[in-house]
């Protein structure tokens, strides 16, 4: 079954060609200080398509490296002039994780112990040269397609499918690292269950699609995630709670002025939200900002409280 002229298809295609040519358009960045052995693998991983750089020693790679988040794969030399393959690998990993780039060692080193060395350091799988073309293409196609599955996963598993926003999750994972000052705001669409009873459940679903697209534009660069069913968290660099409230405040009065044309008609709809700033654990601020939500609540909804 082949779907036609659908973003499915297109989908479909690719896949195809990836599984008849094996990947194009993924890039392999080559480290080795030979020229001759640069010019080999080139030639072996662009006969599957691979997009191929190299770099001749290790700080050019991890210069590379850093400006390229989208290199799937490291083939690295060990012995070269300057920093060796080892030390590199290692340095490699303190900024890019084993989920977004796949590292193997190739070397013509007889040390027995070199597997371990460059397995120790971060990479994910060596390769002693000469090596078997067919092993190559084995080990460098397994570990690209790791790369990518781990990918997908971690992109399931931090990305809430509905509005495409970072989750729960993702937010106590990434955010509770913050050591700028910062303040947290808690949204919450107000009587939401009135619009699923009213409108139905799929255009409920709009609206919460539609606030994250307001979120995403009126708060661009900002730590924004769904916390749960019809809350949103946003959390931004402010010293003071006065910083956050006007930002807030002028969201609210956006959605509440905003009509939402759906197919079973007009929407509106109100949100509440709670603000907190100015203490330094984030677990305090939610807290905070969570009471002060249900304040507004209790308030009358439609409105912002610090
Ligand atoms: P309040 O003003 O007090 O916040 O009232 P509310 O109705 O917004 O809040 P309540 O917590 O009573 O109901 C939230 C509803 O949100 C209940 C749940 O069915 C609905 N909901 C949660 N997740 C989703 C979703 O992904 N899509 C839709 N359509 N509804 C959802
Ligand atoms: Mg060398
Ligand atoms: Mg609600
Ligand atoms: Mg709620």
């Amino acid at each position: 079954y082949v779907p036609k002229d659908t973003p499915a298809a297109f989908e479909y295609t690719i896949k195809m060609i990836r599984r008849i040519h094996h990947n194009p358009g993924i890039r392999v960045l080559v480290v080795d200080d030979s020229a001759t052995i640069r010019g080999y693998l080139r030639q072996l991983l662009r006969r599957h398509l691979y997009e191929v750089l190299e770099a001749p020693e290790a700080d050019t790679a991890l210069r590379m490296l850093r400006d390229d988040p989208t290199i799937r794969l490291v083939l690295s030399d060990h012995d070269m002039p300057g920093k060796s393959g080892v030390v590199m690998v290692s340095e490699i990993r303190r900024f890019r994780s084993h989920e977004e780039l796949a590292i193997i060692g190739i070397s013509a080193s007889q040390d027995p112990a070199m597997t371990a060395r460059f397995i120790k350091a971060g990479a994910d799988d060596y390769l002693n040269k000469p090596f078997n073309h067919e092993e190559f293409f084995c080990r460098v196609t397994r570990n690209v397609e790791f790369v990518e599955n781990l990918r997908a996963l971690s992109r399931a598993a931090h990305e809430d499918p509905l509005t495409g926003l970072p989750n729960r999750r993702y937010f106590f994972e990434n955010v509770l690292k913050q050591t700028q000052p910062f303040g947290v705001a808690m949204v919450d669409i107000d009587h939401f269950k009135h619009i699923n009873d009213r409108f139905g459940h799929d255009i409920g679903d709009l609206a919460l699609k539609r606030v994250a697209d307001l979120l995403r534009a009126q708060f661009p660069g900002k730590h924004i995630a769904r916390f749960g069913g019809e809350e949103f968290v946003i959390l931004a660099q402010a010293r003071s709670e006065q910083d956050m409230l006007a930002a807030m405040e002028t969201f609210r009065a956006s959605v509440a002025d905003a009509v939402f044309p759906t197919s079973r008609g007009e929407l509106r709809f109100t949100l509440s939200i709670g603000v907190a700033a100015g203490l330094p654990d984030v677990s305090a601020l939610l807290k905070l900002a969570d009471e002060r939500l249900y304040m507004a609540k209790s308030r009358g909804r439609n409105q912002v409280c610090t």
